[in-house]
């Protein structure tokens, strides 16, 4: 009897030890130089539940879900497009699901003469979203929805696109077109057009948009690639995720299926919308001449872009026809140009204008940059690349910043400044979570640049 209760308690010893281990371990781990603290947000990741949503997929201290995520894509599909020289020609339509006739729909009550327990708000207005079922009036834009991803990212683009359905687009019915550097498998087809409640489309990229141009020496490329795998950058040793990013810097506007639309909102997968959108923002874009928009923004981690504001003033040597006269450049740099201070809008979330992307000084832009080589010598992402053409080729009205449209992608949050908003638009964010007046925000310095005046509610929600 004696004998085994000393034996549970060694066990039990054992298995202290082993949490206590762990703990040690895993709080050690995000310490500054020991594991992935590379950019702000991998800093911040360390700091724990601060800086988490509400997702499932909040990342524990450590930053492992990186990680992992990071092996695999960096043992992935880098080059495989060769395989298949015909050009976007697998592009599959899935008919559109069979919509109800919102006239066959019972007449809507009277908000007002309701004794829900759930009744609209008082301060309801017009562009409050329809309930389930029903379309919203009005016009539709020349948009879709766009989302780069794998076959195994389905589940998670799954949850992403069953919030922006719910929240927003039931009542748009908006297309939403995927596209895949390999061809999508039937699961992936089937389970996003069921989904979706508009057209879905799927594309697969061109060879010759996804892998190395021809000026690359890929000799000095996989050196470098070996050297940020040594200092531990986030995705450092990742073909495919250069690939990833010089495609969404360079080539998805020019996709053939992104060719017939004007305007499009990125959606990755993983991320949460925590609001209503009660009104089209493309419309908005449109009716207020906007070209490109952010709800979150940052600083960049150095380690990636050593050299990309060395070649963004090249560009801007080359062609200073393309540099807009009331530009951003102040949300870009502290010193008039001379040095880039890393901010940037986080491109994960971006609805903006195809036209402009396409446009003659956009293409000279990225062709500049594509280059010098930064996308495979460094690590070049496509919010910096995004951001700073946003900042100097368009004027600094034509950004907008959509602090109603609240977001979550790992490991950040915006959920809207000011409670009216967020009881109007039916929030479920803690706004304790919001990132916007954080230090390692951009946000703030974007109002100072656009003598904009802080949101309402701003002072009570630092
Ligand atoms: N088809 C394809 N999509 C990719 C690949 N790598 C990343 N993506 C997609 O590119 C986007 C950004 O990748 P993600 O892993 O979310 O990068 P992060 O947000 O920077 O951590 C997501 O929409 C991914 O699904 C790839 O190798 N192939
Ligand atoms: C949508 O926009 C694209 C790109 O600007 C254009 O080619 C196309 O004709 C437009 N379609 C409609 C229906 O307006
Ligand atoms: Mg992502």
């Amino acid at each position: 009897m004696a004998g085994s209760q000393r034996y549970f308690r060694y066990i039990l010893f054992a298995v202290l030890a082993l949490v206590v281990i762990f703990f040690i371990s895993a709080s050690s781990g995000v310490g500054p130089g020991q594991g992935y603290t590379q950019k702000a947000s991998d800093l911040l990741k360390g700091q724990g539940s601060l800086y988490q949503g509400s997702g499932s997929n909040s990342v524990p201290a450590g930053g492992a879900p990186d990680a992992g995520q990071d092996s695999k894509v960096g043992s992935g599909s880098g080059s495989n497009g060769d395989a298949n020289p015909t050009l976007d020609s697998d592009v599959k339509s899935a008919a559109a699901p069979q919509h109800t006739d919102p006239s066959s729909l019972p007449p809507s009550t009277n908000p007002h003469d309701t004794t829900s327990p759930n009744p609209n708000a008082p301060s309801l207005h017009a562009g409050q979203t329809p309930p389930l079922g029903q379309k919203a009036p009005g016009p539709r834009m020349n948009a879709t929805f766009v989302t780069l991803a794998r076959n195994s990212d389905v589940w998670e683009i799954s949850r992403s696109i069953r919030q922006v359905e719910d929240r927003f687009n039931h009542a748009y019915n908006y297309d939403w077109v995927f596209l895949n550097d390999a061809d999508f498998d039937d699961t992936f087809i089937k389970v996003t057009t069921a989904l979706t409640s508009g057209k879905t489309r799927y594309g697969k990229i061109a060879s010759e948009h996804w892998g190395f141009p021809s000026f690359i020496d890929q000799e000095k490329a996989r050196k470098v690639r070996e050297d940020m795998h040594e200092r531990k950058i986030i995705y450092g040793d990742s073909v495919s995720y250069r690939h990833m990013c010089r495609y969404e810097s360079g080539f998805f506007f020019r996709h053939p299926i992104m060719l017939e639309y004007e305007w499009y909102w990125r959606v990755e997968p993983s991320i949460e919308l925590f609001c209503d959108v009660s009104y089209d923002p493309f419309k908005f874009m449109a009716d207020n001449k906007k070209k490109y928009s952010f709800v979150l923004s940052l600083y960049e981690y150095v380690e990636t872009i050593p050299t990309l504001w060395d070649s963004v003033k090249g560009f801007m040597k080359a062609h200073p026809e393309h540099i807009v006269a009331d530009n951003s450049l102040a949300f870009l740099s502290d010193d008039g140009g001379e040095s880039y201070n890393h901010c940037h809008f986080w491109s994960n979330f971006e609805v903006g204008n195809l036209d402009w992307l396409r446009s003659k000084a956009y293409v000279d832009y990225f062709d500049h940059l594509d280059r010098d080589g930064g996308f495979f010598y460094e690590r070049w992402g496509d919010a910096p690349v995004h951001s700073i053409a946003a900042g100097l080729m368009l004027k600094k009205e034509e950004i907008h910043f959509f602090n109603d449209i609240a977001y979550y992608h790992v490991p950040f949050t915006h959920c809207p400044t000011g409670e009216q908003v967020r009881l109007d638009n039916k929030c479920h964010c803690n706004p304790k979570n919001n990132f916007d007046w954080n230090g390692y925000s951009c946000t703030k310095r974007f109002f100072e640049v656009n003598k904009l005046p802080l949101p309402e509610g701003y002072e009570k929600e630092q």
